[in-house]
């Protein structure tokens, strides 16, 4: 059975990904609507050789459609995934709208793949930092549970979108060739203030939440429970920006129920679906946002047992953020979705 797709935000950093990964993986596609904002409607872009006009979405874009991917803001999909659910298409919805709504699975397929069977129209896709954590942890939550995790990202612009990465590119150049820089977009384009990313390292990414934290170190202290289904786990984020176009890095303290042996980590970590583990120190291997780029795993090294807490464990994980982070976890619940309705 083939389907008819719909991808929202088409001409955006992700939705480019999830056009290419449904041309790469064969994704048994009818039909491919490609939707946007009006500014971008009337682009054109190609899939399997074919070119296809975008069209502006509006409620009414999904007759017919069996998938809508949504990747175009919280406030398109608040306004239009509700739309595309009512004309019977499956939402796979990769913005913060629907994370923490009861009716709506969030899912990192080698997490909590089973999930998918709850959806009442909506799957969401957790936010980029949190899925290549969970992704890592999973096997070590399955085999000796864990307590607290205090987690220190370290992000690439491309999670800011397209605009993000011109800006760090231009304001390089500017300080390069002794120029005055003029911050535009980072750390969060709808704030007033504005700081330079290029030879920086930036510790606010989206807006401060009553509590001191920002939003996206609360999506990494939400969305972790919800995904292993366990409130208990002890969560603490601090969420920078630093100046790499693709891939985030996260240096991950994890500690764990029951005693663990290292070996039998490196093991577990080799073994799990969608990890790579690159840990030899001998040869200074380990994980590199430039290595991760563009491919869909998500890499762990470093590993280190705490020098005081015996159960305590430290972790390098870096995965490419629009690819597991969004578009690859996005098509991978899609093709779930789709073998279930074969
Ligand atoms: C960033 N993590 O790196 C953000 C981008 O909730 O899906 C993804 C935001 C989200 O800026």
């Amino acid at each position: 059975r083939k389907f008819n797709v719909a991808v929202v935000g088409a001409t955006g950093a992700v939705g480019e990904q999830i056009i290419g990964l449904l041309e790469k993986r064969d994704f048994p596609v009818e039909k491919l609507k490609l939707l946007s904002s009006a500014r971008s409607a009337g682009t054109i872009l190609r899939f399997k050789g074919q070119e296809i006009t975008v069209e502006e979405a509006g409620p009414d874009s999904f007759a017919g459609i069996d998938i809508a991917l949504f990747s175009a803001g919280g406030d398109v999909s608040k306004a239009l995934a509700p739309h595309a659910v009512r004309h019977g298409a499956v939402v796979i919805d990769n913005t913060n709208a629907f994370r923490m709504a009861e009716t709506a699975p969030l899912v990192v397929p080698e997490v909590n793949e089973h999930m998918i069977g709850q959806h009442q129209g909506i799957i969401a896709n957790p936010n980029c930092s949190t899925i290549q954590m969970v992704t890592a942890l999973k096997p070590l939550h399955d085999r000796y549970g864990v307590s607290r995790i205090i987690v220190s990202t370290y992000q690439a612009v491309s999670g800011a979108g397209a605009k993000a990465i011109d800006e760090m590119l231009r304001q390089s150049k500017e300080v390069l060739e002794g120029n005055e820089v003029k911050p535009d977009i980072l750390p969060v384009s709808s704030l007033p203030v504005k700081h330079q990313i290029a030879f920086n390292a930036v510790p606010q990414i989206d807006k401060f939440q009553d509590n001191g934290y920002t939003l996206e170190e609360m999506k990494m202290v939400r969305e972790t429970k919800k995904i292993f289904g366990d409130d208990s786990i002890q969560v603490t984020a601090t969420c920078v920006r630093i100046p790499v176009v693709y891939g985030h890095s996260e240096s991950v303290y994890v500690e764990l129920k029951n005693d663990y042996d290292l070996e039998e980590v490196r093991g577990l970590l080799s073994d799990a679906p969608g990890v790579t583990l690159v840990d030899d120190p001998a040869s200074q291997s380990y994980p590199l946002a430039t290595e991760a780029a563009g491919k869909p795993d998500v890499f762990v090294g470093r590993l280190r047992r705490d020098l005081d807490h015996p159960r305590g464990l430290n972790l390098w994980i870096v995965s490419d953020n629009l690819l597991k982070g969004a578009a690859w976890n996005a098509v991978q619940i899609a093709e779930i979705v789709a073998a279930g309705k074969e």
